[in-house]
């Protein structure tokens, strides 16, 4: 390994705004360990399409995992996509959340769920606000497994310019404090193959609900 090789395989610690830093390759080391975590949760609560607020099946499939409490927060029975089965959260994603939040100024983060979304080529995720936390002073940690994709992250309006962030594999954004409302999206997704995850992108979001 060459210094310039070595270099681009250290992860990264940007601000991409005051609030939202990225890490790029800090989810590598584990990335097996993670997957093989991700599978888990899979085989116990299996993925669905997500659903809009107005009913209609979004291309994104999805999944989740977290406490008790954040469940019955959550539960909808007018919303069929979040399932009655929701697995304990994986101690080592939590663990590995709750340094990436260390790293990003947020040692009070205390997630009591990880959302799962699964992409494949040509989903998209239309441009949203994470709003129905209970507490908005807690960030959301994002890591990314598998096909990259563009990520876009805006302003606090829909209509915002966005920036596009490429995300892949091994990826890391935290964000919270003045980014926490900032709107995003990810773009639809190009076909491709990756050694770990096939023809899919994972993302996990750790975030506190209840
Ligand atoms: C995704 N992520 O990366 C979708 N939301 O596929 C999100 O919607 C998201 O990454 C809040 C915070 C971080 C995120
Ligand atoms: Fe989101």
């Amino acid at each position: 390994m060459n210094l310039f090789s070595q270099l681009a395989a250290e992860p990264t610690h940007e601000e991409i705004f005051p609030g939202a830093v990225l890490m790029r390759g800090l989810a590598l080391a584990q990335e097996a360990e993670f997957f093989a975590a991700v599978e888990h949760i899979l085989a116990v609560a299996p993925l669905h399409h997500a659903m809009t607020p107005s009913g209609l099946l979004m291309s994104v499939m999805v999944s989740d995992c977290g406490t008790p409490e954040a469940f019955r927060r959550r539960w909808d029975p007018q919303n069929p996509s979040v399932r009655r089965m929701w697995p304990p959260m994986p101690r080592v994603l939590v663990d590995f959340a709750l340094r990436c939040a260390v790293r990003s100024g947020f040692p009070q983060f205390c997630p009591d769920t990880c959302h799962i979304n699964r992409y494949q080529a040509a989903t998209k995720l239309g441009i949203h606000q994470d709003r129905h936390e209970f507490d908005l002073h807690q960030p959301i940690v994002s890591i990314s497994l598998g096909l990259e994709c563009i990520f876009l992250l805006g302003g606090f309006q829909r209509t915002d310019k966005t920036k596009r962030i490429l995300l892949e594999h091994g990826d890391v954004i935290v964000w919270g404090g003045p980014s926490r409302m900032r709107f995003h999206g990810v773009q639809p997704m190009k076909p491709g193959h990756h050694p770990l995850t096939g023809p899919y992108r994972y993302n996990l979001t750790f975030r506190k609900v209840a």
